[in-house]
């Protein structure tokens, strides 16, 4: 282990997590030793930050992950003794918000309690003027539209048991900050995604599913509410402000958004368009359907043709199926739809700006461009596979 003594130290929990990856690069360029906390699983779930591994006989290490559950305080308590971080972000959570519907009882301890085992491993270790945690917080608090947009003194609604697990987080979070004194912090985050988003949220579903649409390998995308508005901004621009949180001169709650709101179906939009393919949306509520009305040659082409195969080998080949203009590319399918709602999320960061000079800089076409060229990177290896003989994923959650 590092015993550097200039460097900071950072516990990261979630640290094989979309969020966890970014905020491991961000941390290790700004010097600090990256301790991360990871499940035990059958399979290796590390894909996100294996390019930061360090071959545990290395010494000097500035990269290293353990073993560990939120819901194992013990675990928690020993890992804090052990690695005795400057600074500790809660990252960790079954995140979503679907799922938890199916898993209520788990989500609320390791997304509620979890916080909690965290916060007291801290008191009961004596670390209370030493160690500062940052916890993360959601937009999904605000559940039913109580008022737009939403800034830290709007009332919270939770609308699923993840909302209110986090809801729980959030409260102890602030409690554990007047009560002992602890340097906690929630970063109330909206909507944020990249490449490494979870393929089972919408946006990635959506860029992931565009690109196989284009490259032939599936027919259909299905999706539940197209209504759905989210304030949808960059991982890289908002693990940048969980570190300028726990910077701050106080511990504090900061609303993290871009302030700009977004239907589902235009992400659709913008995503498909990215690989060529230009929708047209027909009926209403769950007859509604994305049909292809244009496809941009050069665009679409370029998908192909960039990555050394033209659009006639493509087409050649009977099992590539070429989307022709009529074809619905996108149905509603109602079991997407959740027993309870957050229709309308857009967050008003002023606070961020003002105190801490935060603003995003990816803008949301950005943000489409760079998920839709990384999974039709992605998807054209599955497309090799499948040209020459293998089998390839089909996974539609
Ligand atoms: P991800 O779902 O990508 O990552 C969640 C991480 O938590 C993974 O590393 C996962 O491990 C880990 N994890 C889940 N359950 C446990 C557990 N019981 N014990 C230990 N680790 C666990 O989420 P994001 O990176 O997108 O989000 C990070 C955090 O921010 C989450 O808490 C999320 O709820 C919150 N948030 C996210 C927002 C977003 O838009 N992305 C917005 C606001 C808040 P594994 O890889 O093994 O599954
Ligand atoms: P969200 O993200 O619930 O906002 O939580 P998600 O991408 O899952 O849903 C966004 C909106 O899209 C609608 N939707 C669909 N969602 C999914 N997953 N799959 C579909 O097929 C589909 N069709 C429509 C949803 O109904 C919803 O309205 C994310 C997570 O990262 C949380 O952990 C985090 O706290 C919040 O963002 C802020």
């Amino acid at each position: 282990m590092n015993n550097s003594s200039t460097s900071k130290v950072a516990l990261i929990t979630g640290i094989t997590g979309q969020d966890g990856a970014y905020l491991s690069e961000f941390l290790l360029k700004k010097g600090y030793i990256v301790h991360g906390l990871k499940r035990r699983s059958s399979l290796f779930n590390t894909d996100r930050i294996d390019h930061l591994y360090q071959d545990p006989h290395e010494e000097n290490r500035n990269f290293i992950l353990h073993y560990g559950d939120m819901t194992d305080s013990t675990n928690l308590i020993r890992l804090i003794q052990e690695i005795q971080p400057d600074e500790i972000y809660n990252l960790a959570a079954m995140s979503h918000v679907h799922v938890s519907f199916e898993t209520p009882e788990y989500t609320g301890n390791a997304d509620g309690l979890g916080t909690l085992r965290l916060l007291e491993a801290i008191r009961l270790l004596g670390l209370e003027k030493k160690t500062r945690i940052y916890q993360a917080s959601t937009s999904e608090l605000y559940g039913k539209v109580q008022e737009v947009p939403q800034t830290e003194k709007t009332p919270f609604y939770p609308r699923s048991p993840y909302a209110v697990a986090k809801m729980y987080a959030f409260w102890i979070t602030v409690n554990y900050r007047e009560a002992y004194g602890i340097f906690a912090s929630n970063g109330i985050l909206f909507n944020h995604e990249s490449p490494l988003r979870g393929e089972t949220f919408v946006t990635r579903k959506i860029t992931r599913a565009a690109a196989r649409i284009a490259l032939g390998l599936q027919d259909k995308l299905y999706l539940g509410n197209l209504d759905a508005q989210r304030d949808w901004g960059h991982a890289k621009d908002y693990v940048r402000m969980m570190w300028m949180i726990l910077q701050a001169e106080e511990a504090e709650d900061w609303v993290i958004a871009t302030g700009k709101t977004t239907p589902v179906r235009d992400f659709v939009r913008m995503a498909f368009a990215e690989a060529g393919l230009h929708l047209r949306w027909e009926g209403t509520g769950i007859k509604e359907v994305g049909i292809l009305d244009s496809v941009d040659k050069e665009k679409f082409q370029s998908v192909t043709v960039l990555e050394r195969q033209n659009f006639e080998h493509r087409t050649s080949n009977p099992e590539h199926r070429t989307p022709k203009i009529g074809d619905v590319l996108v149905k509603v399918d109602p079991k997407y739809f959740r027993p309870t709602e957050v229709e309308l999320l857009i967050g008003d960061a002023t606070k961020a700006k003002e105190k801490l000079g935060w603003e995003p800089k990816i803008t949301l076409e950005d943000l489409v461009k760079d998920m839709m060229q990384s999974d039709l990177k992605l998807m054209k290896k599955d497309q090799y596979l499948r040209d020459g003989g293998y089998e390839t994923l089909n996974y539609f959650e």
